[in-house]
């Protein structure tokens, strides 16, 4: 079997998620952490996003699809069930951290602290409209985990992998740590789930001191 590789900065929530689901496998990868736009993620992401992955003769973007690949091709616990229907379940969990969660808690909310336009001063109404907007999201997630403890089902499948990091970030913030902290189900579902080993093993490093 060819080396597994895994590209891109350490800090993106999709490399986080894609590396978590190699660590839960217990699948061996070499992980590149090269930049967005770079070459080498440039040769395969037609818009230089990351994570793209290397596999042999296959080379593929969009973390939705590698994880899927990888589940498929390796051994280990499976994260996307087999069953259809519990699989579509966790496709359409996927599909809505994509669409509607990452879009305004990482896009707009946590890149609005990490990268103001003017470097030094975030945008702060901007942030405070996002955080106003969050408040309906943060809901359905803890409504969503209430019953199981998981996003899908009653197993930790891909569903939870992708949301975790973007929760991880969220609570970094001070309206974004306010709000989750008063969402019990998801606040108990975080600290749960922050601690999995797979968690810890593709958690980025600190961002060094301020000088
Ligand atoms: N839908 C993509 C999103 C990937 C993505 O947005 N990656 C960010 C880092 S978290 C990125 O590379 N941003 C650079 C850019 O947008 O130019 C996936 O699931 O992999």
């Amino acid at each position: 079997m060819p080396a597994l590789e895994i590209i891109g900065i350490p800090q993106s929530n999709y490399v986080w998620a894609v590396r978590m689901v190699c660590e839960e496998k217990g699948v061996p990868y070499e992980h590149k952490p090269d930049r967005p736009h770079s070459s080498p993620v440039d040769a395969v992401h037609p818009f230089g996003k990351v994570p793209v992955m290397r596999h042999g003769d296959v080379t593929l973007c969009e973390s939705k699809a590698i994880a899927t690949y990888i589940d498929r091709v390796f051994d280990g616990p499976k994260v996307i069930p087999e069953d259809p229907a519990r699989a579509a379940v966790v496709e359409q969990w996927v599909s809505l951290g994509n669409t509607e969660f990452d879009k305004l808690m990482i896009r707009q909310y946590v890149v609005g602290y990490a990268f103001p336009k003017e470097p030094g001063k975030p945008d702060m109404p901007a942030i405070k409209a996002a955080a106003e907007k969050m408040k309906p999201q943060v809901d359905v997630l803890d409504r969503a985990v209430a019953r199981t403890g998981y996003l899908a089902g009653d197993s930790f499948t891909l569903a939870d992998i992708n949301i975790l990091p973007m929760l991880f970030y969220v609570n970094r913030f001070e309206e974004g740590k306010a709000m989750l902290s008063g969402a019990k189900n998801l606040s108990a579902y975080m600290e749960r789930h922050f601690a999995r080993p797979s968690f810890q093993a593709a958690k980025p490093p600190p961002p060094p001191p301020k000088t």
